[in-house]
């Protein structure tokens, strides 16, 4: 299985209940590459002072939710050069009119104007060649990356045809799609997704942020004037994802929490909930500081994983280049 994390940004618990707590899970199950996709923050602008921290930032919170280096491979996604390289081919198999059809394209695009880079156009391949470099079987997705993925297999489809003759060449990956928490809901509109790039810092809660930041986020967060603390996803977005988020923070299903918090006013559930997640976060954040006082430690974790994961990636390459009639070096 194949995963990463966009350094856009400080991550919050929508990056951690979508997806690093469910890689913690799913290290027991599968064999697993997670990364930090560098490569595809800088689709968007980014600050380089900003990318690079936000990089070691997120590689040391992966360690700190639980990934086990000795489980699975972390590394950052520049450190492989293959990704690139590999993206370049499958560009010179991919129709310009699937990507034209992307919505994460559009919206993105929309928002920059004149600006959009060929990069942002060129996303949905690089994430191709992130899951077909390593033969994954499984690609973990939120409903955002579903279109994605689709394409991932397209890719695949049309590479296998073109070039593989009888033999398979690529695999196709097939989503593993995640439950209630796919989608946790901005803090101060419940029906858009909490995320790290949004200028607003009031609408996320960051993994890092302090006690008494998580008080005041919660206590200023969207809410509406209605009784009881009940999940209605149409007519009360915001108490549900409140309440969502409460149940994942608190290990129980959401039927479970409604009925713990159902007859609670605002006020009470606001309280239940700081404590439910500055509980859940301190232990993660005592983690991560201890990790960022030794970056020796954290950057030799990376190293050996992007020298596994090249160990891999190669294999892939060799035959993608041999059938592709590349002449290897002699
Ligand atoms: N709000 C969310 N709820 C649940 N899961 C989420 N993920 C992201 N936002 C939420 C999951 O986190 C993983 C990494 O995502 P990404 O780095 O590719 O970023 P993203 O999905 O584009 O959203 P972000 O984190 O908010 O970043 P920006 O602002 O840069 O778009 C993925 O598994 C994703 O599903």
């Amino acid at each position: 299985m194949v995963s990463g994390v966009q350094p856009t940004g400080y991550l919050h618990i929508g990056n951690y209940l979508g997806a690093l707590r469910q890689w913690v899970l799913h290290q027991e199950q599968y064999e697993n590459l997670f990364f930090v996709v560098d490569l595809h923050a800088i689709t968007v602008p980014q600050d380089p002072k900003g990318l690079a921290e936000a990089t070691l930032s997120a590689a040391a919170l992966f360690l700190a939710c639980g990934i086990d280096p000795s489980k699975s491979t972390i590394f950052i996604q520049s450190h492989v050069k293959a990704h690139v390289e590999l993206c370049w081919l499958l560009n010179c198999v991919t129709p310009v009119n699937w990507l034209e059809k992307m919505i994460q394209f559009k919206e993105k695009a929309r928002k920059q104007g004149e600006n959009v880079s060929v990069g942002l156009f060129d996303y949905p391949v690089l994430m191709a060649s992130d899951v077909l470099l390593y033969q994954a079987d499984l690609v973990p997705v939120g409903e955002d990356q579903q279109q994605h993925l689709e394409l991932v297999r397209s890719i695949s489809k049309r590479f296998n045809s073109l070039y593989g003759k009888k033999k398979r060449i690529l695999k196709e990956p097939k989503p593993l799609i995640q439950g209630n928490t796919s989608r946790i809901m901005a803090l101060d509109d419940g029906t858009s997704k909490m995320s790290k790039s949004s200028t607003n810092d009031m609408s996320r809660i960051n993994i890092l942020d302090p006690p008494n930041t998580i008080q005041r986020k919660i206590q200023r967060c969207k809410t509406d004037s209605l009784m009881g603390i009940v999940s209605d996803p149409v007519g009360r977005p915001e108490c549900t994802n409140l309440l969502n988020i409460y149940a994942a923070f608190t290990n129980q299903s959401l039927t479970q929490a409604e009925a713990e918090c159902r007859e609670m006013s605002w006020g009470q559930f606001k309280r239940v909930l700081t404590d439910a997640l500055t509980t859940s976060l301190e232990p993660i954040q005592r983690k991560y500081h201890e990790l960022r006082k030794d970056e020796d430690f954290l950057r030799q974790i990376l190293k050996n994983g992007s020298d596994y994961a090249s160990s891999i990636a190669q294999v892939t390459m060799q035959q993608v280049k041999d059938c592709m009639g590349f002449i290897p070096i002699h």
